[in-house]
């Protein structure tokens, strides 16, 4: 199995941090750059996007959640992850959902600098909701699960690319899984590079 990556993406650390979380057997990296039309990337992915996964026989998978269930179901367990607890897949959406919004406001702001400033500000309002309620959900239970690792995927990938202020005497659930988890093997290989 081989996974196109490049270092920044949230959506491919999702997948590489499934993947150890699994402990599957080591995964061929291909590090791309997604933004500049790669053919090799090009090849798996006619939409230039990571992350994509290739199997053995050729098959080529995108879409970070299509991505992760297959890994899912290859590995025949999911460890912590509790993938198929309807609590776990229920908050899995949102904090999916906190990730596509974080990483869309970056590209923007790189893209585009300050104007669209009401597409911006409605991104970050939409944000700081889903973390009000990712901190109570975390507060009344803060057991590890897929969801709770999609999110703390996003946490990082906030503070990394300072999307929107996140403080820890307003998140303390938040903040407190964060610490508890930073070093957890999944999350220390595949950090932000
Ligand atoms: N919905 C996709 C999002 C993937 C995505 O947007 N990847 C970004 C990198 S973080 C990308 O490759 N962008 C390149 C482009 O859109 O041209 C998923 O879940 O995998």
């Amino acid at each position: 199995m081989k996974i196109y990556l490049n270092g920044t993406s949230p959506f491919a650390r999702l997948v590489r941090a499934t993947a150890l979380e699994l402990d599957l057997k080591p995964i061929e990296l291909e590090w791309v750059d997604p933004w500049s039309d790669q053919p090799g990337l090009l090849a798996v992915n006619p939409l230039s996007r990571v992350p994509a996964l290739q199997e053995e026989d050729g098959t080529v998978l995108t879409e970070t959640l299509l991505i992760v269930r297959h890994l899912i179901e290859s590995a025949g367990h999911d460890a912590e992850l509790r993938a198929e607890d309807m609590r776990t897949i229920s908050e899995l959406g949102v904090a999916y959902g906190m990730m596509e919004l974080a990483f869309a406001f970056t590209i923007h702001k790189k893209h585009c600098g300050d104007a669209g400033t009401t597409l911006q500000d409605r991104r970050r309002t939409s944000l700081g909701r889903g973390l009000h309620a990712m901190e109570t959900a975390v507060a009344e239970d803060s057991r590890w699960s897929l969801s709770r690792l999609c999110l703390w995927i996003t946490l990082d990938y906030i503070r990394f690319r300072d999307v929107t202020d996140f403080r820890a005497d307003r998140y303390p659930a938040l903040t407190a899984l964060f610490a508890a988890h930073k070093d957890r093997f999944a999350l220390q290989k595949t950090s932000f590079a």
